[in-house]
């Protein structure tokens, strides 16, 4: 059989989604051909009917967003990009012209430099509208999504534009998606939030990689999510384009909540030895069953990524066609809005071009020195209100810490965000830190500027959303405190050692740890500068001395990562003390006594790794010159990753051990946390190094 049997055209375009998706996996003998082929139909039906989005233009603010949160799944949505001809888009979000996946890049799926990425990468693939794969991210991330979409309607609608803003969010997901914890925890915020932008479809298909969900998982799904507050629909039959159709319309019509659509689905469907196996999951489906898979399609046994006749047409009639006409639409009446609401209108823009408004940094507070001092927490929490009560679009809030994080926006106006007021800026995530993560990329998704705060000891359980933050270059903040054993007596159990190592070790993350206020205050202005990069600050719980800036350097020097506090007089240290956060002083101290005794050394402040390995060789080896080999790190966590900077002679008093439930005083006293103990670091590390200059 070498012909396409002519079926109607929708069934034509959903084959065709099959078999491109089969045949890419063959040819790369690697990916999971088996949900593709079960969800082609659901996918093309939302698509060809009901998201509006216009493939020229695929950065288009108001167009629906989809999400494959089963990212396993990503030749399913490669197809689509492929087929409905979306373009690619630059980095200043410009269409390029150009197909965002050509026939060529879904043939080369999972080789390197293919535009199919063995999963969806946001930023690598236009029209992917996040970085799915690790299961459940992609579901938070919808949340974030439909919630910043709330947010930009109250915000931004007038009177006459209510339909400026009302795009929705569709987010596709499995049963790995349904058993990760994350997806409860966005589930219920959404619910309680009342997300009704929000459509989640469960591709219900008792197949998990081990093999039947009977093994795992006998949730009674349904009852779960009525339970979160949704509205459950279910369609019976993955097949039946109508039932898909008229759920998705139930979805439309529900404007109280979100809405769940769970799709009864056979893994593989077509392929008659691996339908409804968990071994259509991980591995190409074998030569001898593509083609058996294609007999049953009706489909040229032999053909490889064939798009018949019409297919192309069909997407183009149909999906593109109504989303260019409402993308045109849209911006007619943004003309329209902009003639109204200039100034609504320029701070639009600059939302969604990622930039700051004018006089974003105005009236931040300052610091005097103050030796009695101020948590970085305090002076954190000053600063975000300065900051964000001059940017209109920065919201944020707390894993039900924020009265601890000082992360509250207090200034007038800035309201609590609820169901009832979708306007405030004021986020409450509850006590759900992994959601918070994945919903604040959401929300960077959708370019709204945001923080999220917990205490640094939980950052771990934020850590994969903060890790595909900076996978997809979000410009997310997090505002992490109570930063170290200096928490004291809450005991090891909150006492972060690892975290802030952990949190480096992200490629792209900033991760700033200010000695004190004024570095603070320097570190808000660098994190508010990052258009591409998520940061993270990493702040005190107790006080820490206000450094006087007259006698040492000035703080300015937080944004090149590590910076000279003081020097010895001639400029030539026989030690170098390298600290960060509340160990800046200290280290300060401890260099006061040792300039008492005739010790030539230098203190060098270094809130930011990242930063400082950013600078020009020449600025290293000035603030660490390498012919000085005496060297002392102090910091109240592990000090994995130190010798990078004190070289393997040299001493890192940091953390080795858990820390101890007792007060502030003691536990300093016990990990070495005392200016006796850098002092005599300090004295040893010089003896080393003049021990070694003799040999
Ligand atoms: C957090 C996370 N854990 C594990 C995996 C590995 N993994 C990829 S797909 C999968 C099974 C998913 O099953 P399901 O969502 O039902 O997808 P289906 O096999 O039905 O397509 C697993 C365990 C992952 N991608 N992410
Ligand atoms: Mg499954």
């Amino acid at each position: 059989m070498n012909t396409v049997v002519r079926t109607d055209l929708d069934q034509l375009c959903v084959n065709t989604i099959r078999t491109l998706s089969m045949d890419a996996v063959q040819a790369a003998n690697s990916g999971h051909p088996g949900a593709p082929m079960a969800l082609a139909p659901v996918a093309y039906c939302l698509w060809q009917q009901f998201l509006r989005f216009d493939p020229q233009d695929p950065v288009w603010p108001n167009r629906d967003l989809f999400v494959l949160s089963a990212g396993h799944a990503s030749m399913l949505l490669y197809s689509l990009l492929h087929l409905t001809g979306v373009k690619a888009v630059s980095k200043d979000y410009e269409a390029l012209g150009e197909p965002s996946v050509p026939l060529d890049a879904v043939k080369k799926f999972r080789q390197l430099d293919s535009r199919c990425p063995g999963h969806p990468e946001y930023r690598w693939t236009s029209g992917v509208e996040t970085t799915t794969g690790p299961l459940g991210q992609g579901l938070a991330n919808s949340v974030g999504m439909a919630l910043a979409g709330r947010w930009q309607a109250a915000h931004y609608l007038r009177p006459g534009f209510e339909d400026l803003i009302n795009f929705n969010v569709y987010a596709l997901c499995g049963d790995g998606c349904m058993m990760e914890g994350i997806s409860a925890e966005a589930a219920s915020l959404a619910g309680h939030l009342k997300l009704s932008n929000l459509c989640w479809i469960y591709d219900n298909n008792h197949i998990t990689i081990e093999g039947n969900t009977a093994l795992t998982f006998t949730d009674d799904v349904a009852t779960r999510f009525i339970g979160h507050g949704w509205n459950v629909t279910r369609v019976g039959d993955a097949n039946d384009l109508e039932m898909l159709a008229r759920a998705f319309r139930t979805f439309l019509a529900t404007r109280d909540r979100p809405t769940l659509i769970i799709v009864d689905t056979h893994i593989a469907y077509g392929a008659p030895n691996k339908q409804d196996t968990s071994g259509a999951h991980g591995e190409p489906l074998g030569e001898d069953e593509v083609r058996l898979s294609k007999r049953h399609y009706g489909w040229p046994e032999d053909a490889k990524f064939l798009v018949p006749d019409g297919v192309y047409d069909h997407f183009r009639d149909g999906m593109a066609k109504r989303g260019k006409e409402l993308r045109d639409a849209w911006f007619a009446r943004v003309k329209e809005y902009r003639a109204k609401y200039p100034e609504l209108a320029d701070e639009f823009y600059r939302l969604h071009h990622r930039q700051l408004p004018e006089g974003w940094d105005k009236n931040l507070p300052s610091f005097p020195a103050d030796a009695k001092g101020m948590a970085t927490r305090d002076a954190s929490g000053k600063l975000l209100n300065a900051i964000a009560r001059n940017v209109p679009w920065m919201m944020g809030g707390s894993a039900d810490l924020g009265p601890s994080c000082k992360t509250r926006l207090t200034f007038d106006g800035a309201g609590e965000f609820s169901a009832e007021n979708y306007g405030g800026r004021n986020l409450h995530f509850g006590i759900r830190e992994h959601a918070m993560g994945a919903v604040l990329n959401g929300m960077a998704l959708v370019k709204v500027r945001v923080f999220g705060s917990t205490f640094l000891i939980f950052s771990d359980y934020a850590k994969p959303a903060i890790r595909l933050g900076a996978l997809m270059e979000l410009p997310v903040i997090y505002v992490f405190t109570h930063d170290s054993i200096g928490v004291g007596e809450d005991g090891p159990t909150h006492q972060p050692v690892e975290q802030v190592s952990a949190l480096r070790a992200i490629p792209g993350l900033i991760v700033l740890r200010p000695g004190d206020a004024a570095e603070t205050a320097e570190a808000w202005q660098v994190v508010m500068k990052l258009h591409h990069q998520p940061a993270a600050l990493i702040l005190t719980r107790q006080a820490v001395p206000v450094i006087d800036r007259v006698k040492y350097a000035s703080a300015s020097g937080t944004s090149r990562g590590a910076y000279i506090l003081t020097d010895a007089a001639d400029q030539k240290p026989d030690v170098l003390l390298l600290a960060t956060g509340s160990e800046v002083s200290l280290a300060l101290e401890a260099c006061e006594r040792l300039r008492a005794d005739g010790v030539k050394a230098r203190v060098v402040s270094m809130p930011s790794w990242e930063l400082f390995d950013d600078q020009p060789m020449e600025y290293r080896d000035l603030v660490l010159p390498p012919a000085v080999r005496a060297r002392v790190s102090i910091e109240q966590a592990s000090t994995f990753g130190w010798s990078k900077y004190v070289g393997d002679t040299g001493q890192s008093i940091g953390m080795r051990t858990f820390g101890a439930s007792a007060p502030l005083k003691q536990l300093m006293q016990k990990f070495g946390f005392t200016v006796e103990n850098v002092v005599e670091a300090a004295r040893e590390q010089i003896r080393l190094a003049r021990r070694r200059a003799e040999r």
